[in-house]
């Protein structure tokens, strides 16, 4: 049977399924986005913006209570539990099955079922993987467009590959009573019901290129992690690939799309991507890092010309913007965008917006705009090959006692700091935002099977890798004692970048510490920055009392995992322990 043919014969067992009037297949070409785009104009899901300002850009305002991934709703649905881990909700197959056809049986009646065939990575890439999604929501198929290889592309690598992920996908009746967001990764299928919004809805990314693409990743020896790219070019021109893994909005994008401020030296940031990327060792013994994603799903609130000026030149144009507010002149508006709210602001509820408590902008206001748009995208960043990795940065947000920077002392010190990383929540999910939690290499939410084999995986990949990445870990959110950054973030980032390429070379200057090496506050470049001797000096201070109590949560979280942890890092942690009360 061609790879056609069976990609037909789940989209026709789904449409059995959801009973849909009418089936379209996509092309992924630009007359079908405008089509798409004309049809949501015309019933409302949404609104054109400035046509001089914002060309090409639009607004949608999704269901209240659909507008961050649902966690709590989210399923690994392996054989065993074990196999799906203590970190992840878990139902088997056959119950998950069950209960959730029934929420799919119908569900598409009166609608359009559209068929995505879209692909992830470059066109011609060796890692570069097909999904299908079968959706009823045009909203998701407009950001697959955008966010995805559509159409032709995709079907021509499915017939070298022989190999599709398929999810079907229906906005269901968008109670969280009736969500679900299901994976079964041991047959590599995705179901999603209840949601039309971001990671719970677009299947190719935290769904497929995370959960169902981890899983692959343990069982065939490569990485599909939650991290950006990015080149970081010096003045001779040459330039060093870094992957960094944050959790959600934990300021990926806006390092991977960093303005340096020491530009004026020669030292500028390349994007590659900005949130996930595959990696492989390669003949080498290199590793190598593609990302799967062609668009950007970016966090609204705080991005402005000051912050983040390449993401505002990226999504002035052939943008959709999901939950920001709107101006009179109908240009989007969002918290942190540098401009006082102006008068006749719509919130993002589509309500007349008063200074009350509440925001205009969702917390998790988004927009979605076409990598290829970034101005300082990397000339590399489709390349089939991917760009050599040579230094993996774990960061997270903590307002206390994590430092600004510092080195593992070596790949299995730097997988045990990145297993024990802890970081507060924020909007990207629903929940309590501000909460300390562990959250593994910001893969908590996303990984397809059981952690401690994952950390297993993690150690095993650094055996088999010959030039191994130094490892580091980063915190720009570290609070003093009135509740101000001590650290102002953002381009001035790129004098702890500067530290990683010195330390990658094997210069720079740091200290032993029970933790790692840390920089002193002389051997980082903070030359015509303002920063008070006292913040800096305090940014690297290390914080005995803060870091035991951490030893402490970290054996709670090993705990979990019984003898799926590997011992190598009970063994790092008893040394950064040790390490700690000797001092
Ligand atoms: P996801 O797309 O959810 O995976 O998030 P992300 O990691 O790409 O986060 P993003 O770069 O969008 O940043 C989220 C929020 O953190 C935004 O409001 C940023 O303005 C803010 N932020 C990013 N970098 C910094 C920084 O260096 N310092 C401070 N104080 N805030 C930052
Ligand atoms: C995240 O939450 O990490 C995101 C946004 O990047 S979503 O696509 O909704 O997962
Ligand atoms: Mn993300």
């Amino acid at each position: 049977m061609s790879m056609k043919s069976e990609v037909e014969q789940w989209v026709d067992e789904s449409a059995r399924l959801t009973k849909p009037d009418r089936i379209y297949w996509c092309t992924g070409s630009a007359e079908e986005y405008a089509s798409f785009i004309g049809s949501m104009l015309k019933d409302g899901t949404l609104i054109a913006l400035n046509e001089k300002t914002y060309p090409g850009c639009y607004l949608h305002r999704s269901h209240p209570n659909d507008v961050a991934r649902t966690e709590n709703l989210t399923f690994i649905c392996t054989k065993t539990k074990d196999d799906a881990g203590p970190t992840n909700n878990w139902m088997s197959p056959k119950e998950a099955k069950e209960k959730v056809s029934k929420l799919f049986n119908d569900s598409m009646k009166g609608r359009t079922m559209y068929v995505i065939p879209y692909l992830m990575g470059p066109v011609g890439s060796p890692f570069s993987k097909v999904g299908v999604e079968v959706t009823d929501s045009l909203y998701v198929v407009a950001n697959m467009h955008l966010m995805t290889r559509v159409g032709e592309a995709a079907m021509e690598h499915l017939e070298k590959t022989h190999e599709f992920v398929p999810g079907l996908h229906s906005l269901g009746d968008l109670s969280p009573e009736r969500r679900f967001i299901l994976h079964f990764p041991e047959e590599k299928l995705i179901w999603s019901i209840g949601s039309g919004y971001g990671g719970n809805a677009l299947l190719g990314k935290k769904c497929f290129a995370l959960r169902i693409a981890s899983f692959m990743a343990h069982q065939q020896g490569w990485m599909a992690e939650h991290m950006l790219i990015l080149g970081l070019q010096e003045p001779t021109g040459h330039v060093t690939y870094m992957a960094a893994a944050f959790p959600s909005a934990s300021g990926k994008t806006n390092l991977a799309m960093m303005v340096s401020t020491l530009e004026h030296e020669g030292y500028k940031i390349l994007t590659v991507g900005d949130d996930i990327a595959w990696l492989h060792i390669d003949e080498e013994g290199r590793l190598r890092a593609i990302n799967p994603e062609a668009g950007f799903f970016g966090v609204a609130p705080g991005t402005s010309v000051k912050t983040n000026p390449i993401a505002m030149r990226t999504i002035n144009h052939n943008t959709i913007f999901t939950n920001v507010a709107l101006t009179p002149d109908h240009q989007p508006w969002w918290e942190g965008m540098g401009s006082f709210p102006p008068q006749g602001l719509t919130d993002w509820l589509g309500r007349p917006y008063a200074e009350s408590a509440e925001k205009a902008a969702h917390p998790n206001s988004r927009f979605t705009a076409p990598a290829k748009q970034c101005p300082i995208i990397s000339p590399h960043w489709e390349d089939p090959k991917g760009v050599p990795i040579s230094a993996i940065i774990f960061g997270s947000r903590r307002s206390a006692v994590v430092p600004l920077v510092f080195q593992a002392y070596s790949w299995q010190h730097g997988v045990f700091m990145g297993a024990g990383m802890g970081a507060e929540t924020t909007a990207a999910a629903t929940g309590a935002v501000g909460v300390v939690r562990r959250d593994p290499m910001a893969m908590l939410p996303f990984c397809g099977y059981n952690m401690g084999d994952y950390f297993r995986h993690w150690l095993e990949m650094g055996g088999r890798i010959r030039k191994q990445p130094k490892i580091f870990r980063v915190n720009w959110f570290r609070k003093d004692k009135d509740g101000k950054f001590l650290w102002p973030g953002y381009g001035e980032n790129i004098r702890v970048l500067k530290w990683i390429l010195e330390r990658v070379r094997g210069g720079g200057e740091a200290g032993e510490t029970p933790i790692g090496f840390v920089p002193s506050p002389a051997s980082l470049d903070t030359g015509g920055m303002s920063i008070a001797p006292e913040a800096l000096k305090e940014l690297l201070s290390i914080d005995k009392e803060g870091w035991l109590k951490g030893t402490d949560n970290i054996e709670e979280a090993f705990g979990q995992f019984g003898d799926r942890l590997p011992g190598e890092l009970w063994e790092e942690h008893k040394n950064m322990r040790q390490r700690l009360e000797k001092t």
